[in-house]
């Protein structure tokens, strides 16, 4: 295939409403991050773009439960999440937002052209609306049962748990989210993208022009849309949060937060060029670009079907490859941010890169386990025990080792100089060894290239454990004990060992340059110890045998990377173990706020109705079979009643004899387990649910009446 001659790279643009967690960053940033380093050390003309999504109802949503503005709510988790980006070594060329004015413009452009094109279709229809907040339910306002997989909490537009796209009206139960009512329906007008007119293009180009280049779980979902039929995609909201719908008739619209996120990456990529003094047209005109969409497999759809229709009515290229990612569980449960079973980047970063001198070396152990474990084909697991074993067991304990104990030989056997390669000595294992050296490179390159980083990653460790088998073979540390008779060491002893430590320091300056774009800190750390200058990171320096210059002198050993102590890991657990029990614990603190709803207003007449009156219980017992029901005897001064009552659960029958109670004389005698009762007693149901007797202050005559 031709090389392309510039690329863009995307990573799905966050929700700026709240922190963002381990499987976001293992899903669509790290995976993005490490190409876009791999393509930089090539040399190629590359774009990396992100940026905070501030629109749609999840940032109002967010706001009124945080008791704030939803602009407060953007600014907030825009710095955080940025700077959270950053630490973790995501080197974006910018981190963009939706709320800058050029991107409102972009959109509007957008929405526009497509519009005067009559690309668009207007219709009508009815819609849900919540009466009392007065609004239209849009997307996260309005939740219900999903019609796919029966998850009790899927959102207007998506259910969370199978990822399936929705539309409201396929909601089983649909309430709102702002009153917790049940909407009703009422008619509105709204722009529609007719993805149906676009089924033959989508289908070519996906199922037939992508079948092989595309990860099979891309196709295999894209394809099951399209054969499921196409609907025409509503691309306005009735909502006051977002990017105003660019018409006179349209005031109280916005557009669609998934019409708007996507040109997020186009109106990002204006705003590099324009901070770099760069055209920007070409990365998303020039069929020379490669774009690179790398998202989480919720938003395949809005990558795979809805954007792309845009683009292409635009005149604007087509995506070259989606590579969504699976999602990523944590120690047996899917993550979650409403049940708090997750672990936020902040997180990660107060309990290891801030607690470390420099920050380096956790953030590159992190980066190497959730590459490790990367859900490329399926969903994967992070549990802390895998992270301490991989850290342990393989970074310590084959790359950092090799590393170290190169180091540590080369200054005991060889002044701290790089020694010569004694040419006509090399044998089969040298041969091997310097093989594997030049043939790595292409094969993790061609890894990358096909967007499998967890391949990539394990074949550049398996250098490392192939240095080590190498110095295990040639044991340079047993040579060293032959002396001569000044006892320094033997002249063909000295050479053997010089061969073996030239080869393992430049296999060393290989590694360096392989694992830079999954583990820069390392590199830039491996750089140091070597003395060398950033340029040798160049990948078209990778497979040479001559990076490190004879006689050169080098560092003195340091550990690359250090353990991960059970305790450490003792610790996490707990942590997650009490988050998930905060959370509950705050969920029923708020549900027990939570009051039942008032009922709607009655007339006087109505309430005139009821004929309230006190009583004086004469006998109790427990009704039989039955563990809440008490039947009692009730004067009521002229007449005396049975009554039954569900309150054995709260009062013992001999303690209520005696007690005056108030009954509701006049409702229509029921029968409860075979007895009749000719009234009901009055309760108070406080927040525990437990029910307590209404009674007059002071005692009075039995019968008298209650108004
Ligand atoms: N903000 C959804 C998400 O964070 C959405 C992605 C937009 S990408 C253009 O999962
Ligand atoms: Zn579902």
């Amino acid at each position: 295939m031709k090389q392309p001659k510039r690329y863009l790279i995307t990573s799905a643009l966050p929700y700026a409403n709240g922190l963002k967690h381990l499987g976001h960053l293992a899903g669509a940033y790290l995976p993005a991050d490490i190409y876009v380093r791999y393509l930089r050390s090539q040399k190629r003309d590359v774009v990396y773009v992100c940026g905070s999504d501030e629109h749609g109802t999840a940032i109002p949503i967010q706001a009124t439960k945080e008791g704030t503005t939803p602009q407060a709510i953007i600014d907030k988790y825009h710095e955080i999440c940025k700077q959270n980006f950053s630490d973790l070594g995501i080197s974006f060329d910018i981190y963009h937002r939706t709320s800058e004015k050029i991107h409102h413009e972009t959109s509007k452009e957008f929405f526009t052209a497509l519009n005067d094109a009559g690309q668009l279709e207007i219709m009508e229809s009815e819609q849900y609306f919540d009466e009392e907040a007065n609004s239209f339910l849009a997307d996260r306002f309005i939740k219900g049962t999903c019609p796919n997989c029966a998850y009790d909490s899927a959102f207007g537009d998506q259910c969370e748990k199978c990822g399936k796209s929705l539309s409201p009206d396929e909601l089983i139960n649909p309430v709102s989210t702002l009153s917790g009512n049940t909407p009703i329906k009422k008619n509105t007008k709204h722009w529609y993208l007719p993805l149906n007119k676009h089924e033959e293009f989508l289908n070519n180009w996906i199922t037939k022009e992508h079948a092989k280049d595309w990860k099979q779980n891309v196709v295999g979902q894209c394809k099951g849309w399209i054969d499921g039929g196409l609907l025409p995609r509503a691309v306005t909201r009735d909502l006051n949060w977002g990017v105003n719908v660019p018409l006179k008739n349209a005031s109280g619209k916005v557009l669609y937060v998934w019409f708007d996120a996507p040109i997020g990456y186009i109106s990002a990529t204006k705003q590099w060029a324009l901070d770099n003094h760069k055209n920007w047209e070409p990365y998303w005109k020039d069929n020379d670009t490669q774009l690179v969409h790398f998202i989480g497999k919720d938003n395949i759809v809005f990558h795979c079907i809805i954007f792309p229709v845009m683009l292409k009515l635009h005149n604007y290229i087509l995506p070259t490859n989606v590579p969504a990612n699976e999602f990523m569980n944590l120690e047996g449960d899917k993550m979650s941010t409403s049940r708090n079973w997750k672990i936020d980047m902040q997180d990660y970063i107060d309990d290891f890169v801030k607690k470390e001198n420099g920050g380096g070396q956790c953030v590159d152990m992190l980066r190497y386990y959730l590459t490790q474990i990367a859900p490329e084909t399926k969903d994967s697991e992070f549990t802390w025990k895998g992270f301490q074993d991989a850290i342990n067991s393989e970074l310590v304990a084959v790359f950092g080792n090799f590393m170290n104990r190169t180091f540590v030989l080369m200054h005991k056997l060889c002044n701290g100089k790089v020694p010569p390669l004694h040419s006509p000595i090399i044998d089969e294992i040298d041969k091997e060894l310097i093989n594997k050296i030049e043939q790595s490179p292409k094969k993790i390159a061609t890894l990358i290239e096909e967007y499998k980083f967890r391949d990539a990653l394990f074949e550049i460790i398996d250098l490392s454990r192939k240095g080590n088998q190498y110095m295990q073979k040639k044991e340079p540390w047993i040579k060293a004990k032959q002396v001569a008779a000044d006892g320094s060491i033997d002249a063909s002893a000295q050479k053997e060992i010089d061969n073996c430590l030239h080869i393992c320091l430049q296999l060393c300056a290989n590694i360096s340059i392989l694992i830079n774009p999954f583990l820069p800190n390392t590199s830039k750390k491996m750089l140091h110890l070597m003395k060398v200058v950033d340029k040798l990171l160049d990948w078209e320096n990778a497979g040479k045998l001559n990076l490190l210059k004879t006689g050169y002198s080098l560092r003195g050993p340091e550990l690359l990377f250090r353990k991960i102590e059970d305790e450490e890991i003792k610790y996490q657990l707990e942590k997650l173990k009490s988050n998930i029990l905060n959370s509950k614990k705050m969920k029923e603190e708020v549900q027990q706020t939570i009051q039942a709803p008032t009922k709607p207003v009655i007339q006087f007449d109505d309430f005139t109705k009821l004929d309230l009156r006190v009583g004086t219980v004469l006998a109790c017992e427990k009704v039989e079979k039955a563990d809440k029901l008490l039947k009692l005897t009730v004067d009521l001064g002229t007449e005396k009643r049975t009554i039954v009552s569900g309150i054995a659960l709260h009062y013992k029958s001999e303690e209520l004899v005696d007690k005056q109670v108030v009954i509701v004389a006049n409702l229509a005698p029921r029968k409860m387990k075979g007895i009749e009762s000719q009234g009901m007693i009055l309760t108070a149901e406080d927040k525990d649910g437990k029910l307590r007797l209404l009674k007059p202050e002071e005692a009075v005559q039995p019968g008298s009446a209650v108004s």
